[in-house]
C-alpha cells in the first residue's frame, strides 16, 4: 500500500516537474539499438534493465531528448529523429553521436575502461600497473577530451533549441568532463540549465586518485564541479568525493556537513541515491513462460542438491576467483558438503576485447577447473560455469538458489543482490560483500563478508547452508521488504525531490 502511495506520489512529481520544463537524458549507450532488417529499413530494439525503462518513463511528461555514442553501424545512420516507444502518441528525440573510431577507442576502452573503471574499484596493481604512457595521454587527448566535448556540443546545441529551461541528467564515468565543456559552451547564453549528474561506480578517495596525472584528476575534477546535484550510489561515495575535491582540487571550498563542494563561484551538492530494480517489471517476468522453460535444465543441473549461485558479468571487480577459492575452503572445512551442494555460476561475457578481461576469463576457468578436479567425481561436478548472454536464464536461476553469493572486491550497487532476493523460491540466503553498495541498505538481511576474506567466506557458505529455515524466512522477508521500498521509481523520485529541496529547479 505505502509501496503504490509512494509511487504514485513520485509519478506526479515528475510530471509536476517536467510541465515547464524540457529533458535531456545522456549516456554512452543509448535507450535504443538499431539494426537493419531483412527488406534494408531500419529496426530497433530497447534496451533491457529497470534503469533504461525508468528514465524513458520520464520522456513521457514532456519534450524529452536522449542523446548517446552510436553502438552500431545501424545507430549512425538513424537521423535523429522522434521514436514512438510506446502506445499514446509520446514520443522521445533520440540522437546519437558517431564520433571517429580511433577517438570512440580511446575514450571507451582505454579512458573508461580501463583506466577509470579500474581506478574507482580500486583494482590496479600499482607496483605495476597503470602504466600511463603516451598512448594513454594520446587516448586522454584525442579520445575522452573530444568525445565528452562533442556530447557537450549536442547538448548546447538542443538546450538552445529548446524553449523552456532544461534538466539535463547525464549518466556515469564516461561523461565526466560534459558538465565543464557545456558550462563553457554556454557562458554567453541565458539558458543555463540543471545539471544532474548520477555515478553508478564506487568513488575512492584521494588516496586512489593520486595514481591519476595532477592535469587528469583535476581537469575531472573541475568539471565534475560544475554540476549541480551530483549522485553516488552511498553514502560513503558521497564522502569521498568532497574529500578527494579537498585533497587534490585547488581552491574548492568543501563543506561535508551540507555535502556540498564551492568552487569556481559555483555550487556542487553532493547526494547519496542508491539504485534500484524495477520490482514489478522483474516479477512480471520472472512468471512469463520465458523464464519458467529454463526450470528443468536447473533441477538437472541441481540434481536434488543445495545450490550455491552466482550471477555476474565476467569483471575482475566481482571477484569470481575468491568465490570458488571459498567454496573450495568449504568443502575443505567441512566435508559433509561434498557432494550435497553445487555451485553454480552464471557469467556474462563483458569488455573481452580487453585483455585484463579475458585473461581473467582463462584464470577463473582454470580456478574452477582445479577446484572440480580435486573434489569432482562420475556423478558430482562441484561447479558448474553457464557463460552466455541470457537474462531470463539468470532469472530462473535467480528463483531456485539456496545461497546467492555476491563478494565482489568493489561494487557501485551490484543489482543482482537485490534481483534475487525479489524472485528467489526458497528463502534463499544472501551472502553480501561489505563493498558492494547495496550494503548499505541490505546489511540486516544478508550475511556480510569482507571479499578478500576466503575463509571468513567459507564460514558464511557454511553458516547459510545450514541455517534453520525459520531463521532463512525472517531474512529473505527483511530482504523483500527492504527492496521493496526503495525500487527504482524511488531511485529517480528521490533526485526529484533534491533537485526541489536544494532549490535547483522550482516546481
Ligand atoms: C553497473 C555497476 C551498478 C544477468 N545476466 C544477464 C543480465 N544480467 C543482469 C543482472 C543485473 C545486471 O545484468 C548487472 O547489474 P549489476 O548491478 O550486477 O552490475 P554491473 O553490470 O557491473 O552494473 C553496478 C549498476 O551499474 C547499476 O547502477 O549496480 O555496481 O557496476 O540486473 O541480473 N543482463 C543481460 N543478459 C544477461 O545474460 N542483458
Amino acid at each position: 500500500m505505502k509501496n503504490n502511495t509512494t509511487k504514485n506520489s513520485c509519478r506526479s512529481l515528475e510530471a509536476d516537474i517536467l510541465a515547464n520544463r524540457a529533458l535531456i537524458l545522456v549516456s554512452n549507450r543509448g535507450p535504443v539499438s538499431f539494426d537493419v532488417a531483412e527488406k534494408g529499413n531500419l529496426q530497433f530494439r530497447i534496451g533491457e534493465g529497470g534503469l533504461v525503462k525508468a528514465l524513458l518513463g520520464l520522456c513521457r511528461h514532456t519534450a524529452a531528448t536522449w542523446i548517446a555514442c552510436a553502438q552500431t553501424d545501424a545507430d549512425a545512420t538513424w537521423q535523429a529523429d522522434q521514436l514512438a516507444l510506446w502506445e499514446d502518441d509520446s514520443t522521445v528525440h533520440v540522437r546519437f553521436l558517431a564520433p571517429e573510431a580511433e577517438a570512440y577507442e580511446g575514450y571507451y576502452n582505454v579512458i573508461a575502461n580501463p583506466l577509470l573503471w579500474f581506478l574507482q574499484h580500486s583494482m590496479w596493481d600499482v607496483p605495476r600497473t597503470p602504466v600511463i604512457n603516451r598512448s594513454t595521454w594520446q587516448a586522454w587527448e584525442q579520445g575522452y577530451i573530444p568525445v565528452n566535448r562533442m556530447f557537450a556540443e549536442a547538448i548546447a546545441g538542443q538546450i538552445l533549441a529548446n524553449e523552456q529551461p532544461t534538466l539535463v541528467m547525464l549518466q556515469d564515468y564516461h561523461l565526466y568532463l560534459v558538465a565543464r565543456f557545456l558550462r563553457d559552451q554556454l557562458e554567453d547564453h541565458e539558458q543555463q540549465p540543471t545539471l544532474l549528474h548520477f555515478i553508478h561506480i564506487p568513488w575512492p578517495g584521494p588516496e586512489y586518485w593520486r595514481i591519476l596525472p595532477p592535469t587528469m584528476r583535476q581537469t575531472i575534477l573541475d568539471a565534475l564541479c560544475a554540476v549541480d546535484l551530483l549522485g553516488f550510489q552511498t553514502r560513503e561515495d558521497g564522502l569521498n568525493f568532497i574529500r578527494t575535491c579537498e585533497s587534490l582540487l585547488p581552491h574548492a571550498e568543501v563543506d561535508f556537513k551540507r555535502g556540498r563542494v564551492w568552487y569556481r563561484n559555483h555550487a556542487v551538492h553532493i547526494r547519496d541515491f542508491p539504485i534500484s530494480i524495477d520490482v514489478e517489471a522483474l516479477r512480471e517476468l520472472a512468471g512469463s513462460p520465458g523464464v519458467a522453460m529454463y526450470r528443468p535444465e536447473f533441477q538437472g543441473i541441481i540434481g536434488g542438491r543445495q545450490l550455491i549461485l552466482r550471477v555476474d558479468r565476467i569483471e575482475p571487480s566481482k571477484n569470481i576467483i575468491r568465490g570458488f577459492q571459498a567454496f573450495e575452503e568449504l568443502l575443505e572445512l567441512y566435508p559433509e558438503h561434498q557432494d550435497r551442494v553445487k555451485f553454480l555460476a552464471i557469467l556474462v561475457p563483458s569488455r573481452l576485447d580487453v585483455d585484463e578481461y579475458q585473461n581473467y576469463l582463462d584464470e577463473l576457468m582454470a580456478a574452477a577447473g582445479r577446484v572440480n578436479a580435486r573434489y569432482g567425481s562420475s556423478n558430482w561436478e562441484p561447479i558448474r560455469l553457464l557463460v552466455g548472454e541470457d537474462y531470463p536464464r539468470a532469472v530462473a536461476a535467480l528463483q531456485v538458489y539456496d545461497v546467492l553469493l555476491v563478494n565482489a572486491v568493489d561494487d557501485g550497487m551490484n543489482l543482482v543482490a537485490k534481483e534475487g532476493p525479489m524472485v528467489n523460491q526458497h528463502q534463499g540466503v544472501l551472502i553480501l560483500s561489505e563493498r558492494a553498495g547495496a550494503r548499505q541498505q541490505l546489511e540486516s538481511g544478508a550475511i556480510i563478508i569482507s571479499p578478500c576474506d576466503v575463509y571468513a567466506t567459507a564460514e558464511a557458505l557454511h553458516q547459510a547452508l545450514t541455517m534453520s529455515e525459520a531463521e532463512r524466512a525472517t531474512r529473505a522477508d527483511r530482504l523483500r521488504w527492504l527492496i521493496e521500498r526503495e525500487d527504482i521509481t524511488a531511485w529517480l523520485c528521490h533526485q526529484l525531490e533534491a533537485l526541489v529541496e536544494l532549490n535547483l529547479i522550482e516546481q
